[in-house]
């Protein structure tokens, strides 16, 4: 079968938040791959990831799952470097030199074991709090009773409802930006345009997510006076694939950039996931 007819017939569906930075990349390689997938989309407000049905595909409780033909893939960069060993064309994102190679999967893993839970720290004290205010304790109260973990659902309510760790946040930023500017040396040395020179790799489409909410929680100056990594993040947010990927601005969650104000709660629509 030819590569075209291949990715015509692959059965990829996806099951996902759409706000998630994890899904998100998963999405970038799909759109990276001009591969068509289907969605299950996860509502993480009333723990549909916590139901067992989707703990038999993910134990974790976590998104992103990709199913391919039938099989269940876990794991936000172990999607990643399946679907581009399944699927090299039309575009190889894994560097064949394995000093590149290491350099993409480390960067990799620095969003991952640092970037990532810094995200989740920012994040939680700044959005997801605002869910009591936009739906209300008691909606909370009442979903939490869904969850199948009353320790886990009692301990997110609290989590939710507790005052802003300012402390935490500080930390976190402190942090961020030692890794910014380890990225802007990264970039710099070997460059750019991405993280590893000429080629456009998962690196790149690892990152990307956690820039997209660094940016939506007003944080940009995390990167000012950084310009290799500026320039990066100016150019990956021209791809068509970024585009294709990135959360639509209407269905994302609340937050600095979204007031409940102006964007309250209907039953109707889907404004926020994690
Ligand atoms: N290492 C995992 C992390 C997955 C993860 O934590 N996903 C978040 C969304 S980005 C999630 O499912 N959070 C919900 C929860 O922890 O309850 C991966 O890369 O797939």
């Amino acid at each position: 079968m030819t590569e075209i007819g291949q990715r015509r017939q692959a059965n990829l569906e996806l099951y996902q938040f759409g706000d998630s930075p994890c899904c998100m990349k998963v999405r970038m390689v799909l759109a990276e791959k001009k591969l068509p997938w289907q969605e299950h989309f996860l509502k993480s407000w009333q723990f549909d990831h916590h139901q067992p049905e989707y703990l038999s595909l993910n134990p974790h409780g976590t998104v992103p799952t990709l199913i391919h033909d039938g099989r269940t893939i876990i794991q936000s960069n172990v999607i990643a470097e399946y679907l581009d060993d399944v699927f090299p064309d039309p575009i190889c994102l894994i560097p064949v030199d394995p000093l590149l190679a290491s350099k993409m999967r480390q960067w990799m893993f620095e969003e991952q074991d640092y970037l990532f839970k810094l995200i989740v720290v920012l994040s939680f004290n700044t959005m997801m709090k605002l869910r009591v205010q936009a739906f209300g304790l008691d909606q909370l109260k009442e979903w939490s009773k869904l969850h199948p973990s009353q320790i886990i659902a009692q301990d997110y309510l609290q989590r939710v409802v507790a005052p802003a760790d300012m402390e935490a946040v500080k930390q976190a930023t402190e942090k961020f930006r030692w890794h910014m500017e380890r990225l802007e040396v990264q970039i710099s040395e070997i460059g750019g345009p991405w993280v590893c020179g000429d080629m456009f790799t998962l690196a790149d489409i690892c990152l990307v997510p956690i820039f997209d909410r660094i940016e939506y929680l007003n944080l940009e100056n995390l990167w000012e006076g950084l310009p290799a990594v500026t320039q990066w993040y100016d150019k990956i947010r021209e791809r068509d694939s970024y585009l294709e990927s990135v959360h639509p601005f209407e269905y994302r969650m609340w937050g600095p950039k979204k007031s409940i104000e102006d964007y309250p709660y209907s039953e109707d629509d889907y404004p926020v996931d994690s």
